[in-house]
């Protein structure tokens, strides 16, 4: 085998295609389809008396209204809990359309579908709802207070409880030389894909066959969910999933109210139906993540060696609880990042309040799991007087200590245990690469001219690939080109590259030659999903099985046919040769060829199958316990996932008049094993950076105490143009391949967005001087923090 393309900064394939404009989304898809416009409450939280759809059906060009009282069968349940959990003992899901009560401005309540989306919203402005308003719970702290309940059948709004330890960490605490105690919050936001969510869904009424077309993270979760709600087969229906414009976590909750109301719209009506969302609806109905407010008490040694760490936190869960308990868990297990507790003790609410739903954004709980562990390493440092990346150092689990078992419980299920990394060695390379030993006299100089500069870190662990399965099925035709299906979706992550590089260095074939299909379960039928930072992990290691599985039966048909031993063929540029006899070779084409009964006559020089025949008296068959055709499928499920890691650093400068905070250098070391391709991986760091730059300084979902969301739309809320991200983000990698899996590989998409609230904030306190206990942080919110500073 030749390795000549894996770990190689090869040029995304899918670019030519995205950046010329020539992607093909949801809403480019049947432009002739029916569209719905969605109304959705206007209301926090509120009874539904009554609701008048009359008005409506005279509008021309109104099709249909569908309410809650049309919703039939399993239509008419609420949605599942995607993800169960023993401790969710008050689980709530929302119904597709809002059936007696509404729990967030933004919830559906009916749906309209008309010839085009202007008769759709005219006539939803025209539907009469009569509500009775109820008090709205707001926030972690009223969710708390639990003077008002968001369900009436949840005490105290509390979801679930749910409490993790290891040792006894009140006792070491009480126990230890130092104790500490923190406040930390971190304020809700949400992913803001460029693309919102969409579908479009046409019915066969012959073949009694649905096709949809979904902007999702998840071909297969959408298909599954809508086989359960419509009754139908599995094989009745093909979701197709074209490109996606950003999904981020949020197009990973299936199935969304609107996935399975236009699939039951376009059954009813026998016509394509479409649903395009728009941005305020993105805002009001979709999801949410990141409000969480913690408590931390930890105990430590002179050295900084932590004793005892006890971590009380609230998760803001938003009204309902459609995916199950994985941002509180995943924040609860993963903030350990790259250190030993000693003793640990975790407890969490999810409670519930009258907001928006909340499901996994890019990093899922990791960024607050961070943002408390490595704000609690620099108050233990502040306190002792060290510098901050010693005590990190004596807290480090060492490269010979893996695997590392934490004694916990990951979201999984499964043990938390580490697989590899070599955290000593990142910290080296970051203090390198930010030039940590040189801050300080930096900071002198610039303190000289009236500047006032500061540095800050973080560290992260990040479980990648989690299972249970993915698959594969690589082909190749006749062409001798190889078309590659993975079940897996793709919003941006470059995965037509970097699965096309494995499959050309395992089956030995030019990288033009092979072509990746993503999320369509016409082609690939059992997958689960794009999330978690698994594709390379899960399909990447899939893909790779399946290439060795192609490979081999190639190999055995061409021995056969060349007369030769197996172990005496090599693959190379697509031929199959037998080793140092450069004349007895053929192309993997012609393999394809034999491997199939029907014989093509097949042309070399213009590499063309012309005529078949049955049987071809002058080539050998394929051997009897072969199946036909040259294809390979394989599964690939992982013991438990495989932890990659990092650590980013930055230094700010924070104006000593206006408080305004500019990113001055921003560097990152990662660990992500095997690098498949350094270019893609970069590029996704460098789009986490510019996620996590937003979520640190700029982006917050603003609700008044009535429930309304303040800023729902790009003009209130901030994201970072390219102007506030910084202009070079400095990366080096560190590879320390997984031994889980064949490739050595470990996840990278949620990397870059993980610390950056950690680290802004230490930087910025490094600057200022004061702690910096609740992010995001705004210019003016730095400015009053100064002023009760400087007031004492
Ligand atoms: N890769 C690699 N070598 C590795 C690890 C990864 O070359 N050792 C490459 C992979 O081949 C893949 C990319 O890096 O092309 C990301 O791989 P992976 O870490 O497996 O992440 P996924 O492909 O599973 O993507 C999911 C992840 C998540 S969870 C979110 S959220 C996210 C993200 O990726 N959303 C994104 N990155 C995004 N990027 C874009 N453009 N749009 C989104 O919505």
């Amino acid at each position: 085998m030749t390795t000549k393309l894996l770990g190689e900064r090869v040029r995304r394939v899918e670019d030519e295609r995205l950046v010329r404009g020539k992607g093909q989304y949801v809403d480019d898809l049947l432009p002739d389809a029916l569209e719905v416009a969605v109304l959705r409450s206007p209301h926090a939280h509120a009874r539904i008396v009554d609701i008048d759809v009359e008005p409506v059906l005279d509008i021309e060009g109104v099709v249909a209204v569908y309410t809650y009282d049309d919703l039939t069968g399993a239509m008419a349940d609420p949605l599942p809990v995607l993800i169960p959990h023993p401790t969710l003992t008050h689980g709530r899901t929302q119904y597709a359309l809002a059936k007696d009560e509404v729990n967030y401005v933004g919830e559906a309540i009916a749906m309209v579908v008309a010839e085009n989306r202007y008769i759709a919203e005219d006539a939803v402005s025209r539907i009469r709802v009569e509500y009775e308003v109820l008090p709205a719970v707001i926030g972690v702290d009223a969710a708390r207070a639990a003077e008002n309940l968001v369900h009436d059948d949840v005490p105290g709004n509390v979801a679930a409880r749910m409490e993790q330890s290891v040792g006894d960490a009140e006792a070491a605490i009480a126990a230890a030389p130092h104790r500490l105690t923190l406040d930390l919050e971190i304020e809700r936001s949400a992913s803001m894909p460029m693309e919102g969510r969409g579908t479009v869904a046409r019915w066969d009424t012959d073949s009694r066959r649905l096709q949809v077309w979904t902007s999702t993270q998840t071909s297969t979760g959408v298909r599954a969910a809508v086989a359960a709600k419509l009754g139908l087969d599995l094989a009745q229906i093909d979701v197709i999933t074209p490109d996606v414009g950003g999904g981020f976590g949020v197009k990973i909750l299936h199935p969304w109210p609107e996935e399975l109301l236009v699939p039951m719209a376009a059954m009813k009506l026998g016509r394509p139906v479409k649903f395009t969302e728009d941005r305020r609806e993105h805002f009001i109905s979709s999801a949410h993540e990141r409000g969480q407010k913690h408590h931390v008490e930890v105990g430590f040694d002179d050295d900084g060696r932590l004793l005892g760490l006890s971590v009380r936190f609230w998760h803001d869960h938003g009204a309902y609880i459609p995916y199950g308990l994985i941002v509180p868990i995943i924040t609860s297990t993963q903030l350990l990042g790259p250190y030993k507790p000693g003793n640990y003790k975790v407890v969490f609410d999810s409670l519930y309040t009258n907001t928006v739903v909340v499901t996994p954004y890019r990093g899922a709980g990791r960024p607050q799991g961070v943002y408390v562990m490595e704000r609690t390493m620099d108050a233990i440092a502040a306190y002792l007087g060290k510098d901050r990346t010693e005590v990190r150092s004596v807290n480090f689990i060492q490269p010979d200590e893996f695997p590392y078992d934490h004694g916990l419980i990951f979201q999984d299920g499964k043990p938390l245990v580490y697989d590899s990394g070599n955290f000593p060695a990142s910290l080296e390379k970051l203090k390198k690469l930010i030039g940590w030993d040189e801050f300080e006299a930096f900071r002198d100089e610039l303190r000289a001219q009236g500047r006032r500069v500061g540095i800050g870190m973080a560290c992260y662990v990040e479980g990648t690939g989690v299972g249970p399965y993915e698959g594969a099925h690589i082909t190749v035709e006749t062409s001798g080109k190889v078309k590659v299906a993975i079940g897996l979706t793709s919003q941006g992550q470059g995965h037509e590259t970097a699965f096309a590089q494995i499959v050309a260095d395992e089956l030995g074939v030019p990288f033009e030659d092979v072509e990746v299909v993503t999320g369509d379960t016409r082609r690939m039928q059992y997958a689960v999903g794009t999330f978690a930072s698994r594709a390379a992990v899960m399909s990447g290691s899939a893909v790779a099985l399946s290439a060795r599985k192609v490979r081999q039966k190639a190999l055995r048909i061409a021995a056969e046919a060349l007369e030769a031993s197996v172990d005496d063929l090599e693959i190379r540029d697509g031929m199959v040769r037998v080793k140092g006899a450069p004349n007895q070779q053929m192309s993997l084409g012609t393999v394809a060829v034999l491997s199939n009964p029907l014989r093509y006559a097949f042309d070399e020089a213009s590499q063309a199958a012309t005529q078949f025949s049955i049987g071809d008296p002058d080539k050998p068959p394929i051997a009897e316990d072969d199946e036909p055709g040259l294809e390979g499928r394989d599964f690939y499920s992982p013991e438990r996932s495989t932890f990659a890691n990092g650590m980013h650093a930055a230094i700010v400068e924070t104006d000593p008049e206006t408080a305004e905070i500019r990113i001055l250098k921003y560097a990152v070391v990662h660990d992500c094993g095997t690098l498949i391709n350094p270019l893609i991986v970069e590029g996704q760091i460098h789009g986490g950076v510019a996620q996590g730059v937003g979520g640190a300084l700029y982006e917050r979902m603003v609700y008044d105490d009535s429930g309304q969301l303040l800023n729902a739309s790009f003009m209130d809320f901030l994201l970072p143009y390219v102007s506030e991200v910084p202009d070079s983000i400095e990366i080096d990698h560190l590879e320390t391949p997984s031994p889980l899996n064949p490739l050595g590989i470990k996840g990278a998409g949620e990397a870059g967005v993980i610390p950056c609230s950690a680290v802004f904030a230490s930087a910025i306190e490094d600057a200022e001087g004061f702690p910096i206990t609740s992010m995001p942080i705004s210019p003016s919110e730095l400015y009053e923090l100064r002023l009760r500073h400087e007031k004492g």
